[in-house]
């Protein structure tokens, strides 16, 4: 890990602290990108094939998750693994059920009436990474709050593993979740088959978290005109640890590797006011890192790792509001001292028990979470993102006695003569039966 010292450093060198590498696409991702919609959209399913034989040595297929699809997939896997994958879909689901949106009815002035109402999009493209890890949890991340939504079409993409075929796991994670096909399609090309409507639906939001091409894709699909929606800028994970003298140094440095093992860009960050603490966990990670079977990556994001070291633990939540990490993790003796002061993260773990680990598969809430300091504006995957919400308003005979005469000044305020007209014109003394609403 990179050592610094905060109080030593200057604006331009804590901003040079925090830094995330550059995730603008380069030159060639976007016109390679832009090219391939162009294809597509000129030749259809022909250019999805073309490319994806050319890039990744496979056909596009749609699998049909019928029961013996579903069994041998089944009997493929351990029944524990079976059991896990259940129990990480009923957490996801009764976390999502919890927390539906739910429609709102106020009445702010007598006879003046507003509903909330929420509903669902119709269809949703799922992209679902299977690139160096087949991410089976984060298929149940994105499908089960787009179930819990009530969205009619969920179509998930993922890339076909060795022979063409998906990890049973995804298989048998897909089937319990409610779905009836995976289509076998991955890269760029996924999101402009989505994008595009070209082989599968026309997706009205895309979501899910991939590769430059992948997230090129999603940027280049969402400025098409009419195009789909995205869910959030998603960038190589990252994990910020606040840790005290009293944290366990070997449950810190397994915090660290597990993000840091998804991706040598992975950004993962220690903060602390304990010089002891942290070189405690730098041995940690060397004895740790060797024998990982991803080592080689895991280390490489390590050596770009960075700990803080900072005068307070005020001082470290003033960094980490600055940073906006993915995840936040307090490991110190009172973490609730500190969790209200928190304004920037896409999910803080509290206490030393709550391992990142948990939240990426079963504590319950999407993990697909704002990177890069999206945290500073969005908030993570969440069945509201699979829903949007319109008001109902209702204004009786009585209550335009009420707005009437303001909304016409506003009107004439601004120029806008017809506006008010429209107020007046609903604007007469009530008579006896209009006062009942
Ligand atoms: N930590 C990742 C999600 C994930 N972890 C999937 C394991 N599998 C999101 O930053
Ligand atoms: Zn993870």
């Amino acid at each position: 890990m990179k050592r610094y010292t905060w109080s030593e450093a200057n604006t331009d060198e804590r901003q040079r602290i925090l830094a995330r590498p550059d995730q603008r696409a380069s030159p060639e991702v976007v016109a390679f990108v832009r090219q391939l919609f162009a294809e597509v959209a000129d030749e259809g399913e022909a250019a999805l094939r073309r490319w994806s034989k050319k890039l990744d040595d496979y056909e596009p297929a749609t699998l049909e998750l019928s029961p013996t699809v579903l069994d041998s997939a089944r009997a493929s896997l351990a029944s524990e693994d079976i059991e896990a994958i259940d129990f990480a879909i009923d957490q996801v689901r009764f976390y999502h059920e919890a927390t539906k949106p739910k429609p709102q009815a106020i009445e702010p002035l007598p006879g003046v009436r507003v509903r909330q109402v929420w509903r669902p999009i119709a269809t949703c493209g799922l992209y679902v990474p299977a690139g160096t890890a087949p991410l089976v949890s984060t298929l149940i991340m994105l499908a089960e709050p787009a179930r819990v939504a009530g969205v009619r079409d969920r179509v998930i993409t993922t890339a076909p593993g060795e022979g063409g075929a998906p990890h049973p796991a995804m298989i048998v994670a897909a089937a319990t979740c409610g779905l009836d096909r995976l289509w076998l399609i991955g890269g760029a090309q996924a999101i402009a088959a989505l994008a595009l409507g070209v082989w599968t639906p026309r997706a009205q939001k895309i979501f899910g978290p991939g590769n430059a091409y992948v997230a090129e894709a999603k940027r280049q699909a969402a400025a098409l005109p009419n195009g789909p929606a995205i869910d959030l800028p998603a960038g190589p994970s990252e994990l910020m640890v606040i840790a005290d003298r009293g944290a366990n140094a070997a449950m810190v440095a397994s915090d660290l590797l597990s993000q840091a093992e998804h991706d040598a860009d992975a950004q993962v960050m220690l903060v602390s006011a304990s010089d002891e603490l942290l070189a405690e966990v730098e041995v940690e990670l060397q004895r740790q890192l060797t024998g990982l079977p991803r080592e080689s990556i895991a280390r490489r994001s390590i050596e770009q790792a960075r700990a803080i070291r900072v005068r307070s633990l005020v001082e470290a939540v003033g960094v980490a509001n600055d940073y906006a990490p993915e995840h936040l993790s307090l490991q110190v003796a009172t973490p609730g001292d500190l969790v209200d002061s928190i304004e920037n993260a896409g999910a803080v773990f509290i206490g030393a028990y709550t391992a990142e680990s948990f939240s990426d598969y079963v504590v319950g809430p999407s993990h697909v979470l704002p990177t890069d300091a999206a945290a500073k504006s969005y908030g993570g995957v969440s069945v509201a993102s699979f829903m949007k919400s319109f008001t109902q308003q209702e204004v009786s005979a009585a209550g335009a006695q009420r707005l009437a005469g303001a909304a016409a000044r506003l009107a004439r305020l601004e120029g806008l003569e017809a506006h008010a007209r429209a107020a007046d014109i609903r604007f007469a003394p009530a008579r006896p039966a209009e006062e009942a609403v």
